[in-house]
């Protein structure tokens, strides 16, 4: 009997032995097992199962093998690596699991929190409405014109034609500014409407003048659900050759259908103001029952408590004599004027029922009004 080949035997080559794969195969099996995230998996991947691996090296011993000698080794090597690709396919997928059912904790969206930890906040209704008139006037060739808020009583009250002693200065409560010697007849107020930036455009401009000029105004009114001390005009005036009151309603008209809808009306009654004349208080026909609500009371209508128009505010011919005083030729040219309160606007345009709404800051009350820009 011929004694075994010692070159070409495989068992004899180390690797090669039954016992030293099934240790290498143990071996990876307990690296697979130690491994505790997927990074260390993949460390343990390398280690035992890349090119430089024992596993792999063994591999590479079988070609030096006789052929009788190949398939039997070839046959043990393959059967360890292959148990070692299955181990290191499970624990892969055990590894994937555990950190997708972690990632599914820690990055899990509580949909019953509140949306807005950080609030954007939104424009004030006030700034929003006011632009938006401007807007209509401004797409009509009309130019935005302002005021100093503390004005010379000669443009608040004298050259709108108020005499010293006119009565008409008591209907509009002023807040008179003191001097530094505490005086309150320094001759400065806190303007008690837009109508000075009427003078002062009117003496800044050549005619022809078309401007619009919003602010915010002061009285010494209370503050309570129709009155603020502190609120929000916008005033317009026109100056040109040849205008009339048939011109100011035309405007008046276009303004409130670019607001409320085509079809709206405007109407005018007389009234006073001493820097226009004709003076009229005007009226827009209410946009909510277009007038149906009148007389009919099974369709009653709280916006204008069922009389069909709602009073805006006041206008008129520019009174010849503020023409004067600001230097135009009143025979040559007219003009014609109005303004009115943007919080009464606001208050029937989105059913606020009380100014004081507008006035205390609370994001509550702006926010519905979103984000207008
Ligand atoms: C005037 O102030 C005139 N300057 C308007 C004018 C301009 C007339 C041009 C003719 C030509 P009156 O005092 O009526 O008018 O005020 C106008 C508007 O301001 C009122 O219709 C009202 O909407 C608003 N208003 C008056 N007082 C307050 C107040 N305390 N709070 C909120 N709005 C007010």
């Amino acid at each position: 009997m011929s004694a075994p080949n010692k070159s070409y035997d495989p068992v004899e080559v180390e690797a090669l032995k039954p016992e030293e794969l099934e240790r290498l195969r143990d071996e990876a099996f307990a690296a697979f097992a130690a491994a505790a995230d997927l990074a260390a998996l993949h460390e343990a991947k390398i280690a035992h199962t890349g090119p430089t691996s024992p596993l792999s090296l063994a591999n590479r011993e079988i070609g030096a093998l006789p052929p009788q000698a190949k398939a039997e080794a070839g046959k043990r090597v393959g059967m360890a690596r292959g148990a070692v690709s299955k181990a290191l396919a499970a624990r892969q997928a055990e590894l994937e699991a555990e950190r997708d059912a972690r990632v599914l904790v820690e990055e899990a969206v509580d949909v019953t929190l509140a949306y807005d930890r950080a609030p954007a906040g939104a424009r004030h209704p006030l700034t929003t409405l006011s632009e938006r008139i401007e807007d209509v006037f401004v797409a009509m060739g009309y130019e935005v014109a302002e005021g100093p808020e503390v004005e010379a009583e000669w443009f608040n009250f004298d050259a709108l034609n108020f005499e010293p002693d006119h009565p008409a200065r008591a209907m509009q409560d002023t807040f008179f500014v003191q001097d530094k010697q505490g005086k309150a007849d320094s001759g400065v107020v806190l303007r008690t409407h837009t109508s000075p930036v009427q003078v002062r455009t009117m003496i800044d401009r050549e005619p022809p003048v078309y401007v619009i000029c919003p602010g915010r105004v002061y009285r010494t009114d209370e503050l309570d659900a129709t009155h603020t001390p502190v609120f929000t005009q916008v005033e317009l005036l026109a100056i040109d050759e040849g205008l009339t009151m048939a011109d100011l309603k035309g405007t008046l008209d276009h303004m409130v259908q670019a607001l409320f809808g085509t079809g709206m009306s405007t109407r005018l009654r007389p009234n006073y103001f001493p820097f226009t004349e004709p003076s009229a208080e005007m009226d827009m026909q209410c946009y909510v029952c277009r007038g149906e609500s009148v007389g009919n009371p099974d369709r009653p209508c709280r916006t204008c408590s069922s009389e069909g128009w709602i009073e805006l505010g006041g206008c008129g011919m520019v009174n010849p004599r503020v023409l004067i005083a600001a230097g135009i030729d009143p025979e040559k040219y007219s003009g014609f004027a109005f303004g009115f309160g943007i919080e009464r606007m606001l208050m029937f345009r989105h059913n606020v029922e009380d100014m004081r709404d507008m006035v205390e800051g609370d994001v509550r009350f702006t926010r519905p009004f979103g984000m207008e820009i």
